[in-house]
């Protein structure tokens, strides 16, 4: 290819991008229109983020559900996505007025005061309480198997990395190979061997899927959605893992196949779900068979927060702890994940006396009572003014962003972009 047609095809590749632009923009005012929210202010929001992350797939499900149109953009914004949201991690969203957000904890929260019609967080106080712990839950503690399957295996690595170098990277004038295992040793390194994941721990890590494939196969054979006929907080914290990591990667997606086929079938649900349409009610109670995974919580998920808040307060980058028998070593600290802990204490606070009794009484007979508590005074510092999601993004997994800086996902310093 001469440079002059490459120089053409460049030209004719960006009029058709600029095209369907166009056309979804045109396609997303109508939709406003149709849905009186032409005069919103935020909407149509921009979502950043790769098709393959597990937080900007949550989000965007949520958004589905709720009919609020977006578009979700590959590349991360233009002047640095550290530098707009305060942390270098997806989603970044842009809201039409072109403030930006982060976190989808707090995004979602936000979103639901915003939109209540319909709500995803339960109105009833008890039930709210327990699909913000599983949304903890599936967000934080489902993490670690997500990248230890992405990125550990070699078929999936392969797929993936090859997925994101053609989505992130794909102006960088690199050889695909380079490029593909830079981003598998970045990974690894950052969330994987980096993160806990070895030969001492692989079983139990894997252990966390499979444990949750079975918890909510029992709970979906019952109902569509774990908490009755609608999706809520609790279906969309679980969606994140379990649609673009799970079930869309080789190794997993084929465990999930074979094994809980109810869970296959309940991601295309969420993911397919929109208000006018699915309807639906929420059950009024914690239903029991929650009670695998709140005994997950109370022997797995928070004995780590606690871990992770007690190295945080001690001044630790990094701290060893034993979980389910399962010897973490080397594991980073996050500042973020001791906010968690902060969060699931000062929703409790919130509640009145006879809900805060019944919330006791039931994590007391799953053991999440004793380690909800047993940290004095975390203090991770973070959003003190209660902005969320407004305020600066802190790193989920505590990948600082001087960690971040060194592990770029290629060496772009060093690589040639394309003109
Ligand atoms: N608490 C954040 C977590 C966001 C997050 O950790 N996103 C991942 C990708 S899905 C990320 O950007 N990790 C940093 C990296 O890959 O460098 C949220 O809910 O949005």
């Amino acid at each position: 290819m001469t440079m002059t047609d490459r120089n053409a095809a460049k030209i004719a590749k960006g009029s058709a991008e600029l095209d369907t632009r166009a056309q979804e923009r045109a396609g997303i005012e109508s939709r406003l229109a149709m849905q009186g929210m032409e005069g919103d202010s935020i909407l149509p929001m921009q979502v950043h983020g790769p098709e393959v992350s597990y937080f900007t797939g949550k989000l965007e499900a949520v958004l589905r559900f709720k009919e609020l149109p977006y578009q979700r953009v590959a590349q991360p914004p233009g002047p640095g996505l550290e530098r707009t949201t305060g942390v270098a991690q997806v989603p970044g969203v842009q809201l039409a007025d072109r403030r930006w957000i982060t976190d989808t904890t707090p995004i979602i929260a936000w979103l639901d005061e915003r939109y209540p019609e319909p709500s995803v967080i339960p109105h009833q106080p008890v039930v709210a309480f327990f699909s913000r712990l599983l949304e903890d839950y599936a967000d934080e503690w489902l993490w670690r198997p997500a990248m230890h399957y992405r990125w550990d295996y070699p078929q999936d690595a392969h797929h993936l990395s090859r997925i994101l170098a053609d989505e992130l990277t794909g102006e960088v004038s690199l050889p695909g190979f380079i490029k593909r295992n830079f981003i598998r040793g970045r990974q690894r390194a950052l969330f994987t061997t980096g993160d806990g994941v070895g030969p001492a721990t692989w079983d139990h890590v894997e252990k966390i899927y499979l444990d949750s494939l079975a918890h909510l196969r029992a709970i979906l054979k019952t109902r569509p959605y774990l908490l009755g006929t609608r999706p809520s907080l609790a279906d969309f914290g679980f969606f994140g893992p379990m649609f673009r990591h799970f079930g869309h990667d080789p190794t997993g997606s084929s465990i999930m196949r074979e094994t809980a086929p109810e869970v296959y079938e309940w991601v295309a649900r969420v993911w397919n779900a929109r208000a006018s349409v699915t309807g639906g009610e929420l059950l009024g109670q914690v239903p029991d068979d929650w009670g695998p995974i709140l005994d997950s919580i109370g022997s797995a998920y928070l004995p780590y927060l606690c871990a992770n808040a007690e190295a945080w307060k001690a001044g630790r980058s990094h701290f060893d702890v034993d979980i389910e028998g399962a010897p973490y070593r080397r594991i980073r600290t996050a500042r973020y994940r001791v906010w968690c802990l902060e969060e699931l204490r000062r929703h409790f606070g919130e509640l009145v006396e006879s809900d805060q009794r019944e919330v006791r009484t039931s994590l007391e007979a799953h053991g999440c009572w004793e380690p909800l508590w047993s940290v004095e005074s975390p203090e991770s510092g973070i959003d003190p003014q209660r902005e969320a999601p407004f305020s600066p993004g802190h790193s989920a997994t505590g990948v600082g962003s001087g960690e971040a800086a060194k592990r770029r996902w290629v060496p772009v310093a060093t690589a040639r972009r394309s003109q």
